[in-house]
């Protein structure tokens, strides 16, 4: 049941029984989350007044240079999340293998891992863009009280059991699905409380704008550039509008509320495009999901795509179901033999 204005942790609670074998700890997970973005907020939102701009001098795995407030915001979302003893591990962007969290007991009971991208479109804090944090959350599948394998990592988007993103953006929105719908809370933050804002968010039925980064145009595949030159034909509904932040999380959250279609394709500059499976594609295929969108990369389900390794790219196409579906419809038609 939704109420007028309810808190993000009232919510949590009162939803709490739709989510089996739950025994609160996804509330507590769900709730150290909201923490840390409060916290990360804070910093994000003073960024342009202390020395947490720029650069960190250090690059991570994807060898991309890490912003001081990715290294913070990592750092804040794992502590939040192990201090609380909540999770029995944590893979994160920003690192390179996962994190097993030892209980204080040692035999650690949790059975939820995360996967988290805490500060995506970084490179856009120096120019004062909003910016998003990326979560995934899975019931681990090796035994309760043993530490974590990879294997509790590498399982397909479809068996997640929550997944939601914040973006720190003109308001901060925490955004998140456990199956059950799409439901956005904006931060008061004289207060430091999440309210219903958003509640069964869902993509309209049409969709008018399509976000990609055509300076890429020339390395797109034949069917990608087939279908950009669509959505500029001047007939039926088009031209449609382009509208690309270079911030996934803002982007995709435009285009649930507006209606629009992110492609982040294979390049030659990105052989699998240069989105992450694990924390970027499939969280926000599961939240597109639920808000009656799709998303693919080009041909298959994101979410039954068996990941092979923590930090695998794969090509996203995600947004309105009818613009997906034309999208791969040209990206069939240009792979068919002539
Ligand atoms: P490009 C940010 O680094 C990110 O992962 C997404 O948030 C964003 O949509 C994309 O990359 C931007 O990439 O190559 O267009 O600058």
């Amino acid at each position: 049941m939704i109420k007028k204005n309810q808190t993000l942790g009232e919510f949590i609670i009162e939803n709490q029984k739709y989510f089996e074998y739950s025994t609160g700890e996804l509330a507590k997970l769900l709730n150290s989350i909201r923490l840390a973005a409060k916290v990360v907020n804070h910093e994000v939102n003073k960024a342009g007044l202390v020395d947490i701009l720029g650069t960190a001098g250090a690059t991570n795995i994807q060898g991309e240079a890490q912003q001081k407030l990715d290294v913070y915001a990592n750092e804040k979302f794992i502590r939040m999340l192990t201090n609380r003893e909540i999770v029995c591990g944590i893979a994160s962007e920003e690192n390179d293998d996962f994190i097993t969290i030892e209980g204080q007991h040692k035999d650690n009971k949790n059975k939820y891992v995360v996967l988290i991208d805490p500060l995506d479109g970084s490179s856009n804090i120096d120019v004062n863009v909003s910016v998003g944090t990326i979560f995934s959350i899975y019931r681990r599948i090796t035994p309760v009280g043993t530490p974590v394998e990879m294997s509790d990592f590498l399982q397909p988007g479809n068996q997640q059991i929550a997944a939601g993103y914040i973006v720190y953006g003109t308001s901060t929105m925490l955004v998140y699905t456990t199956g059950y719908g799409v439901y956005g809370f904006t931060l008061n933050p004289p207060i430091g409380t999440y309210y219903l804002s958003h509640p069964k968010m869902r993509f309209p039925e049409k969709g008018h704008i399509y976000s990609i980064n055509e300076g890429n145009y020339l390395q797109f595949p034949q069917g990608v550039k087939d279908y950009i030159k669509y959505c500029q034909a001047e007939e039926d509904d088009r031209p449609y509008t382009s509208r690309y932040i270079g911030s996934l999380v803002s982007d995709m959250h435009r285009n649930i509320l507006k209606g629009g279609i992110y492609i982040y394709p294979q390049s030659s500059k990105y052989k699998n495009g240069k989105l992450r499976l694990l924390y970027e594609c499939n969280p926000m295929a599961f939240i597109a999901e639920q808000a009656g969108g799709k998303a693919s990369d080009g041909y298959r389900r994101i979410l039954d795509i068996q990941p092979e390794h923590l930090h695998q790219r794969i090509p996203f196409f995600c947004g309105n179901k009818e613009m997906v579906e034309r999208a791969e419809a040209f990206m069939r038609n240009a792979d068919a033999p002539k």
